[in-house]
């Protein structure tokens, strides 16, 4: 695939079996700089917008129409998980790499997350705020809370799969494409990027840390609320480590099933 982008802050040596992934609500003030500075390192940028009303969907198809490589899907039902689940269907090439849209993570370090990939070494690598320093986690109570409780679930996650991770929560990763697709993700909101990772680690797929650094977002709102979804957080990994989460199977109803046992007869 060719990289179709024009402008200077296109590379023409953009790998062609990379595209990103930016969920974006209400990031128009902050958006342009992180497409600009992730374009050089990816074929393609899919953004993937919730109900933005600040001017994003606009502006990113103002981009399209310029020529720049990007593409929109727009996911207008709440929730980041919902966003990156369907934007993952769409992704055509083997790797893919998932970062904000609020200028918290630094694009140039995309080489550095795709080398464990091709090496074949990993199948998932999730930048690491502990070991590459993070300016969101420091702070009020919300951070030191948002510091502890990663921790915590950080480690019972590698208790139970025998993983040496140091950030399973960080939403600045690499994947191979075609798994993160078949491992059935479920989550519709911020719970995505652990279950991802205990997805990944269920399924027998390698994931590791790179160390990333986390700024602090760089214009417009936060959208995740801790004090609103901490305690999901908690029963998201607790359900996943106790393996309670595997899909229900329903019983078909009666009469369907005496209807089969005939057709197959
Ligand atoms: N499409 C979509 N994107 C979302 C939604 N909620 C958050 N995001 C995006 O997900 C990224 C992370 O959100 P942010 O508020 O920075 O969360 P935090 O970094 O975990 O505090 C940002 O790029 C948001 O714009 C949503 O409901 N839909
Ligand atoms: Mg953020």
């Amino acid at each position: 695939m060719l990289n179709e982008t024009s402008g200077a802050s296109s590379a023409p040596l953009a790998p062609d079996d990379v595209w990103a992934i930016i969920p974006t609500l209400n990031e128009r003030e902050t958006l342009p700089r992180v497409v600009e500075q992730t374009l050089p390192y990816v074929a393609r940028i899919l953004i993937v917008d919730g109900a933005s009303t600040d001017g994003t969907r606009e502006w990113v198809e103002e981009q399209i129409a310029k020529g720049v490589s990007l593409q929109l899907e727009v996911v207008t039902v709440r929730g980041k998980g919902r966003a990156l689940r369907r934007a993952l269907k769409l992704v055509p090439v083997r790797w893919t790499v998932m970062l904000d849209a609020d200028g918290s993570h630094v694009p140039s370090d995309i080489p550095r997350f795709l080398e464990p990939l091709r090496q074949g070494e990993a199948d998932m690598v999730v930048g690491s705020r502990w070991t590459g320093g993070s300016d969101e986690l420091h702070g009020d109570m919300n951070m030191w809370l948002r510091r502890m409780g990663s921790q915590v679930l950080t480690r019972l996650v590698n208790l139970r799969w025998g993983a040496d991770l140091s950030d399973i929560q960080n939403g600045y990763r690499a994947l191979s494409t075609h798994i993160g697709r078949r491992i059935g993700l479920a989550s519709p909101d911020f719970n995505i990027e652990q279950e991802m990772v205990m997805k990944f680690l269920a399924g027998g797929y390698r994931v590791t840390n790179v160390p990333s650094h986390e700024y602090a977002r760089q214009g417009g709102v936060a959208k995740l609320d801790l004090g609103q979804v901490w305690f999901r957080f908690g029963v998201v990994v607790l359900r996943h480590l106790f393996g309670l989460s595997r899909p229900k199977l329903r019983r078909r109803p009666r009469r369907n099933r005496a209807k089969r046992r005939s057709e197959t007869i």
